[in-house]
């Protein structure tokens, strides 16, 4: 898979995907990443990418045409082009999958506080990572990249992918490794007993019980016959 990021600050995206897991993927050429600046595609002697929005109002707006001119340049009609924006839906395991069978993606990040909405014409959609506040959508691209790149055959273990799921829409059970006792701690024994089906009943239990306690609502949306 090959995505273009368009952003006025490639190294925010590029490094924290040039480390691990995705940073291996770019090498062994199974994801590639490529960066278009809009300041490139500025006319004038100041390179001016932003402005301030009409009808007043805090802050600095990025001017539509960098941008647009960005996006022609890098995407054809083959690639699928997302605007991450905090408007725009929630992002998901679900949308991570649908993005992941794309060959080409495109992911335009505003800055500062946003675009110019004349640019939301020119992309397939909006995506948000959730309800917070962040200084542009480069932490989102990264967020959006990471999980899409997972997906992509080859980068993770065959297998780690299929059983997750999402945990069937569920938060896991918790994890534990050595030492079994750490600060007085103990593992929970049931984990060191070796009897498989015991184990998968106590993780379905806490899966449960933890999902009902933190996050109720993953438990209405999929009904709870489980
Ligand atoms: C933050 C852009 C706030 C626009 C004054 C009056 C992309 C993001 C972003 C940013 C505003 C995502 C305004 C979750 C996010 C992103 C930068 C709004 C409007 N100012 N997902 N009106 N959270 N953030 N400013 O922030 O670009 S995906």
């Amino acid at each position: 898979m090959k995505i273009d990021v368009i952003t006025l600050f490639p190294e925010l995206v590029d490094f924290p995907l040039s480390q691990s897991i995705v940073g291996r993927a770019r090498k062994n050429g199974l994801l590639e990443l490529a960066f278009t600046n809009p300041r490139e595609f500025t006319e004038d002697r100041h390179k001016t990418v932003d402005d301030k929005p009409y009808g007043g109002g805090r802050g600095m707006v990025m001017m539509a045409g960098p941008v647009y001119k960005a996006v022609k340049k890098v995407s054809g009609k083959s690639s699928y082009k997302i605007l991450l924006s905090p408007r725009g839906t929630p992002f998901s395991q679900s949308k991570a999958a649908f993005l992941a069978k794309k060959k080409r993606l495109t992911l335009v990040c505003a800055h500062y506080e946003g675009i110019d909405e004349r640019i939301s014409g020119f992309v397939d959609e909006e995506l948000s990572v959730g309800d917070y506040v962040l200084t542009g959508g480069e932490p989102a691209a990264v967020c959006v990249i990471d999980a899409v790149a997972r997906l992509i055959k080859g980068v993770i273990k065959e297998g780690s992918l299929e059983t997750e799921s999402f945990n069937e829409g569920l938060l896991e059970a918790p994890q534990y490794t050595r030492p079994s006792v750490w600060r007085k701690l103990p593992v929970p024994p049931v984990l060191l007993s070796g009897n498989h089906k015991e184990i998968e009943k106590w993780r379905k239990a806490r899966s449960l019980e933890i999902t009902a306690e933190r996050r109720p609502e993953l438990l209405e949306k999929t009904g709870k016959d489980r």
